[in-house]
C-alpha cells in the first residue's frame, strides 16, 4: 500500500532557436511545434525519491506532444482515490515551444488543458517544479516548487496529508496574481544529493538507444562572473555515491539496454578524486557507457594525470565553456587560464582521446564561446574563431553575445553576478538602440532576424563596455552564422544526441566519426530537417499508445 498516488507530467526538455552556430545546410525548424524527445529529468529524479518515501508515482513523459483527448483518457485511466497531485516538470518556457502560430496554438492549449484537467480534479493538487520558475509561471497551478525539489516535495505531500510538515510557502506576487512558492534553493536545499539516482519503470518504456540524464555531482565550485546557475562556489565534495553510480548504470543497461548519457553537472571534472571514484565503478561493468557533458578545459589542459579516468568513465564527448581566446577578457570572469597554453592543450587532448593506437578513438566536443565580455574586441574575438576554424575545426560550436538581464524583467530565481552588479561594477553601462546605431541593414538578411527579435523584443540589457556594445557583439555573431568555413564544418551538439539516436536513425559510433552533410551517403550524418520531427513524433506516439494501453 503505497502512501499517495502522483502522476508527473515530464516535457519541454529543450528548445529550438537560432542562438546556436548550426550546420549551414540546416532546415530552418522554427516553424516546427517543439515538445522534445528526451526523457524528463527532473521528473523522474523527483519520482524515483518520491517512491523512496514510499509513494506511487507515475511519470508521464513527452507531455506537450500528447493531444486533450489522449491526457484525458490516460487521467481517466489513473487517477485514483489516493491521488495527491499532478506533478509538472519543466525546463524552459512555453515560449520555447515554436516561433510560429501553430506553436502559440499548442501554447495555449496546453494552458487550457491543464485548466481543464484541474476542474474535473479538484481534489487533487496541481503542483510544477522546475529550476527556474520562468519555466512553470504560464501554467495556473497550485504550488509552484523551484530549484532541487526532492526535500520540498515530501514535505508538500505530508501537507497535502493533513501530517506533521515543515512546509514553508511564500506568497510571490508574479505578474498581475500571486502565486504558492515553494523556495528550494533557499527554505528546502537539495545538495548535495550522494544518491541522486533515477529508476526508471517498466511503464516508462525506456527503449535501448535512448539518451537518459545523468548525474554526478550537484554544484559547481567556481563562480563565473557571467553564470546563472543557482549553486556555485560549492566547498568540499558534492559528489555521487559511486555505488548507487554503478547500480544505476547497470540496472538501466540489464533491464532496458541503454548505453548513452548525459550529465547535468555543471563542471564533471572539478575533482580528480570524483573522475577516480566514478572512473573505478563504471571500469567493473560489463559494458561500456557513453556520457556527454560540461569539462572544464583549463582543468583539463592542467591535469592530464585525470584523462585516462575521463576516457574510461565513457565520458568522450565534452561541452567546454571557452568563452574567449583572450586572456584579459577571461581574467576578468574567472577563466583567466594563460589561453597559448589552452590552445597548445587542446589540441594535445585531441590527439590523446583520438589516438587509437593505443586504444582510444572516440572523441568529440562542443566549443563554447561568448562575445563580448569586458576587454574583448572585435579583433581579439575573431583571432580566437580563426584559430577554431584553421587549428580545431569539424566540432559543435555555440558561440553567442553577452547576456545580461534586463532589470525590469529580472530573473525569476538567479541571476548571474553581472546581472547583479553591472550598475556599480564600472565595467558596463547602458546603451540606446539609437546611441549604438542598431541598423538591420548592416546584418545578413537570411540571419538578421534572431539579432532584431533578441535586441528588440527580449529582455537582455544593452550593455556596453570600454570594448564593445551588445549590437556589435551581435554583428560579429551574424558574420560567425555565415561563416562558411565553420558552419559547414560541423557536428550534432553533445547535448543533442538524443535528436539522432532515439529514433535509431544513427548510433553513438556515427557521432564519433561523421561529420554533418546533406549529401546522401552513409557515411554522414544529416543535420535535423522536418522529417526528424516527424520520425520523433511517431517514436512518441509508440510511447502514448503503450502508456494508454498499459
Ligand atoms: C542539460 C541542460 C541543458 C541541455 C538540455 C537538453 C538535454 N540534453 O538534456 C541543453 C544544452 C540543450 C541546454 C540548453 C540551454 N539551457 Co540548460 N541546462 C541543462 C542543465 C545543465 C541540466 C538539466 C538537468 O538535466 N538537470 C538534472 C535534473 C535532475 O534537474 P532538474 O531538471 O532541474 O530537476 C530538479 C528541479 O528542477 C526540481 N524539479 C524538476 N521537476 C520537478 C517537478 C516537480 C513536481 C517538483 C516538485 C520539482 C521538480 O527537482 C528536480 C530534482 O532536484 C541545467 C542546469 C542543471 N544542472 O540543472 C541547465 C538549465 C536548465 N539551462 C538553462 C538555460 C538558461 C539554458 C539555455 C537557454 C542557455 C542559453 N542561454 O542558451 C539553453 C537553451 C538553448 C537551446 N537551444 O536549447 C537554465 C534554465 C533556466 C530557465 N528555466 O530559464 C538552467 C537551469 C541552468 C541555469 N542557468 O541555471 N540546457
Ligand atoms: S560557467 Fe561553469 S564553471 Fe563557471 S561558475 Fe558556471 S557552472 Fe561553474
Amino acid at each position: 500500500m503505497s502512501k499517495g498516488h502522483m502522476i508527473m507530467l515530464g516535457g519541454l526538455m529543450e528548445r529550438h532557436d537560432a542562438s546556436d552556430v548550426t550546420f549551414k545546410g540546416q532546415d530552418d525548424l522554427s516553424k516546427s511545434i517543439w515538445p522534445s524527445i528526451k526523457r524528463s529529468p527532473g521528473g523522474h529524479r523527483i519520482a524515483t525519491y518520491l517512491r523512496e518515501q514510499g509513494y506511487d508515482v507515475e511519470v508521464l513523459d513527452f507531455w506537450p506532444a500528447w493531444t486533450r483527448l489522449q491526457l484525458l483518457q490516460f487521467f481517466h485511466q489513473n487517477i485514483r482515490e489516493d491521488t495527491l497531485a499532478i506533478g509538472l516538470s519543466s525546463m524552459f518556457t512555453l515560449g520555447q515551444m515554436g516561433k510560429d502560430a501553430h506553436a502559440k496554438y499548442k501554447v495555449i492549449e496546453m494552458i487550457q488543458t491543464m485548466d481543464y484537467l484541474k476542474d474535473l480534479y479538484p481534489q487533487v493538487k496541481f503542483v510544477g517544479g522546475a529550476q527556474n520558475l520562468s519555466a512553470l509561471t504560464g501554467y495556473n497551478l497550485d504550488y509552484y516548487v523551484s530549484g532541487y525539489g526532492e526535500y520540498a516535495i515530501v514535505e508538500l505531500f505530508k501537507y497535502f496529508k493533513g501530517e506533521f510538515n515543515t512546509l514553508t510557502i511564500q506568497q510571490k506576487k508574479i505578474g498581475g496574481g500571486t502565486i504558492n512558492l515553494i523556495d528550494c534553493q533557499n527554505d528546502y536545499p537539495a545538495f548535495p544529493m550522494p544518491n541522486a539516482a533515477v529508476k526508471y519503470e517498466e511503464r516508462d518504456y525506456i527503449e535501448p538507444q535512448e539518451v537518459l540524464t545523468l548525474e554526478l555531482a550537484r554544484g559547481c565550485k567556481f563562480k563565473c562572473k557571467f553564470c546563472s546557475y543557482p549553486v556555485l562556489g560549492v566547498k568540499g565534495d558534492y559528489s555521487r555515491c559511486a555505488d548507487s553510480l554503478k547500480e544505476e548504470l547497470l540496472d538501466n543497461y540489464t533491464r532496458w539496454g541503454v548505453t548513452n548519457y548525459t550529465v547535468s553537472d555543471e563542471t564533471i571534472n572539478d575533482s580528480p578524486e570524483k573522475l577516480a571514484k566514478h572512473a573505478k565503478v563504471i571500469r567493473e561493468l560489463p559494458f561500456q557507457p557513453h556520457l556527454s557533458g560540461f569539462v572544464r578545459a583549463d582543468l583539463l589542459v592542467n591535469k592530464p594525470e585525470t584523462w585516462q579516468d575521463i576516457y574510461d568513465m565513457g565520458l568522450r564527448s565534452h561541452y567546454y565553456g571557452i568563452e574567449t581566446f583572450h586572456q584579459p577578457a577571461g581574467k576578468i570572469v574567472g577563466k583567466g587560464i594563460n589561453t597559448d597554453k589552452l590552445k597548445e592543450g587542446l589540441l594535445k587532448v585531441q590527439d590523446w582521446f583520438k589516438n587509437k593506437e593505443e586504444g582510444r578513438g572516440d572523441f568529440h566536443c562542443e566549443i563554447s564561446m561568448i562575445i563580448g565580455l569586458p576587454e574583448e574586441t572585435r579583433e581579439t574575438f575573431l583571432d580566437g574563431i580563426e584559430w577554431l576554424k584553421t587549428k580545431f575545426s569539424g566540432y559543435s560550436y555555440a558561440i553567442s553575445p553577452l547576456y545580461m538581464a534586463n532589470d525590469k524583467t529580472p530573473m525569476m530565481n538567479h541571476s548571474s553576478e553581472f546581472d547583479r552588479t553591472w550598475r556599480e561594477s564600472g565595467i558596463f553601462h547602458e546603451m540606446t538602440n539609437e546611441e549604438m546605431g542598431v541598423d538591420e541593414s548592416e546584418l545578413n538578411p537570411n540571419t538578421a532576424q534572431h539579432a532584431i527579435d533578441q535586441l528588440v523584443k527580449s529582455n537582455r540589457l544593452k550593455w556596453a563596455h570600454s570594448t564593445m556594445n551588445i549590437w556589435e557583439a551581435f554583428k560579429i555573431f551574424d558574420e560567425i552564422l555565415n561563416d562558411e568555413d565553420l558552419v559547414e564544418n560541423t557536428r550534432p551538439g553533445i547535448f543533442y544526441y538524443h535528436r539522432y539516436l532515439t529514433t535509431n536513425k544513427y548510433t553513438i559510433d556515427d557521432i564519433y566519426t561523421k561529420q554533418f552533410s546533406n549529401e546522401i551517403s552513409d557515411d554522414v550524418i544529416h543535420p535535423i530537417n522536418y522529417n526528424d520531427i516527424d520520425d520523433h513524433t511517431q517514436f512518441i506516439q509508440k510511447y502514448i499508445f503503450k502508456k494508454l494501453s498499459k
